[in-house]
């Protein structure tokens, strides 16, 4: 564990350094102090939010004085505008450091992201209904692997209708949209969607026509006696950091030109979206994937100069999403269900026959409440 060792005053009291032990000096602004008082003069003791407004910062906050306890667990600061003494635990900043490296390549994963392939994944990341629903520690760790590997199978469950609302409950919100609060994946007549025949899906992600796309996907079978119908998921972030491994200017193609993507399947909706196939936040980290040739519009955001390759690039991803390597494949049985982060693994069903019945559920769920439920249980 991380201790502080010394601390020490500098650039005139605009900043202070903190040396910590065995480790390097560390550095905070007395305006980033001020902003992040966690006493009741900046924060409700109630709710934690903060009182403290931007107005309160940029003015002269030097600091004059700054001592490490003797236990090393606090620290004391006066700021001179403030006239009087204010408190952090150690804890608390190195918990809160910002004083490092920024990567600043483009087309990198967070550390809490484990890629897999189909050898990777020996075991699918599973979890039994009745034991996450009645056991808070074992909903955790079963969160933690779809946080983690973007993909849950759960096992154990009803095979009735509605069920999966009832995993979606264990630890979010589910997202109402054209297709219902949930829907029905069967094979019918006339229908507004191909999901809804009995056609084979190639991976995809789901509804890359919507902006916000849904994050989470609950796919939950009911029955599944017709022959194949089978399962295929597939890690699309390991596909991007392939495929930039393979030709960075493909993943550069992929990531910065937008192509839109549409759904006009019923009269009552035209939904209408435009994102890259491969998206980085500002910082450069591979944030989604949006893959999914049966809704994908006209590209006329790439330019004509990069068409060709552009082109190329799409494809080499597609073969690298569909590659023997990244799939993994699985029929999934009546009660059974699997969960999906949609901004990252792609799934996909093969076609099935007519002999037999095939019926699924699925929901969506967002993503900010299963983070949300991750961090209560953890109790932070
Ligand atoms: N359904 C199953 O994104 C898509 O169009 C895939 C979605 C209709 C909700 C199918
Ligand atoms: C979907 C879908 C797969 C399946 O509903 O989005 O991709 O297994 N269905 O039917
Ligand atoms: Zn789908």
């Amino acid at each position: 564990m991380k201790t502080i060792k010394s601390i020490k005053i500098i650039e005139k009291g605009k900043a202070i350094s903190i040396q910590i032990k065995n480790g390097p000096k560390i550095r905070f602004h007395s305006n980033w102090l001020i902003d992040n008082i966690l006493d009741s003069s900046s924060r409700d003791i109630i709710n934690g939010q903060k009182l403290i407004s931007f107005s309160n910062l940029n003015k002269n906050n030097y600091i004059k004085y700054a001592e490490l306890d003797k236990s090393k667990t606090n620290i004391t600061l006066f700021f001179l505008d403030r006239k009087k003494e204010v408190c952090f635990p150690c804890s608390w900043l190195l918990k809160n450091i910002y004083d490092k490296k920024i990567i600043n390549t483009k087309g990198w994963i967070d550390t809490q992201i484990e890629t897999w392939d189909s050898k990777i994944l020996k075991e699918l990341p599973k979890a039994n209904f009745n034991s996450i629903k009645l056991n808070n520690d074992s909903l955790l760790l079963s969160l933690l692997k779809l946080k983690k590997f973007g993909f849950l199978k759960i096992v154990g469950g009803n095979a009735k209708s509605g069920e999966l609302l009832k995993i979606a409950n264990l630890f979010g919100y589910v997202r109402e949209t054209n297709y219902g609060k949930f829907f029905n994946v069967k094979s019918e007549v006339n229908a507004i969607n191909l999901a809804y025949t009995s056609l084979g899906i190639d991976l995809h992600t789901d509804n890359p026509y919507r902006d916000p796309v849904p994050s989470i996907q609950i796919l939950y079978c009911i029955e599944n006696t017709a022959k194949g119908g089978n399962s295929i998921v597939a890690d699309g972030f390991y596909a991007a950091l392939l495929l930039k491994k393979k030709n960075p200017k493909f993943f550069d193609l992929l990531s910065k030109y937008n192509v839109k993507f549409e759904f006009k399947g019923d009269k009552k909706n035209y939904l209408q979206s435009s994102k890259p196939l491969i998206e980085l936040s500002s910082m450069g980290e591979i944030i989604s994937i949006r893959f999914n040739d049966r809704s994908i519009a006209p590209i006329t955001d790439v330019p004509y100069k990069y068409m060709e390759e552009y082109y190329k690039a799409y494809r080499i991803f597609g073969d690298i999403i569909n590659s023997k390597k990244l799939a993994v494949n699985f029929k999934l049985k009546p009660g059974e269900s699997f969960l999906v982060d949609n901004t990252r693994v792609l799934h996909a069903r093969t076609g099935f026959s007519s002999k037999g019945k095939r019926w699924l559920q699925g929901c969506y769920v967002d993503k900010d409440g299963l983070l949300s439920t991750i961090s209560t249980l953890s109790k932070h």
